[in-house]
């Protein structure tokens, strides 16, 4: 018995360890195609915490302006946007950031990206950095889960 036990737990400790060090994983990324002269879009994605433990979003950064963290908020049938100083993600939790509630604001843009082209957004996390290519899109890309509504 103890030949079988010892290696198991070897096998078991090492595994959540590996889960516990995981990054975010982001998916289906994209960011509102902007008229030309516009210095300011959102960009919004689904972030996947893998992890056994809570993962939190201190930092968001693109190269192509200034970016931060936004929720827009309904106040008295007024639509206001506030800044979001930190995001927790719960273990193996997912959080959808989309149009009219929590958005990466990407302001001060140096040029404006064209429809199918790519923007860089990165996180910064409590377990490092994770970053994304998100598309510039007119609307949000139909997304698997809105399927199944149906
Ligand atoms: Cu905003």
């Amino acid at each position: 018995m103890i030949d079988v036990r010892v290696p198991l737990i070897v096998f078991f400790s090492a595994f959540s360890a590996s889960i516990a060090a995981e990054k975010l994983q982001i998916s289906n990324a994209w960011v509102r195609a902007m008229p030309p002269g516009q210095k300011m879009t959102a960009a919004y994605f689904e972030v996947h915490n893998p992890s056994a433990s809570a993962v939190s979003i201190q930092g968001v950064s693109s190269s192509v302006g200034m970016a931060s963290l936004h929720e827009t908020r309904l106040e008295g049938g007024r639509s206001t946007m506030q800044p979001v100083n930190t995001l927790t993600i719960e273990a193996e939790g997912v959080i959808a950031l989309e149009p009219g509630g929590l958005h990466i604001m990407l302001m001060g843009m140096q040029s404006t990206p064209a429809e199918g082209d790519t923007v860089p957004v990165c996180l910064q996390t409590t377990e490092g950095e994770s970053c994304t290519d998100a598309q510039v899109r007119r609307a949000a890309p139909e997304a698997k889960s809105k399927h199944d509504d149906h």
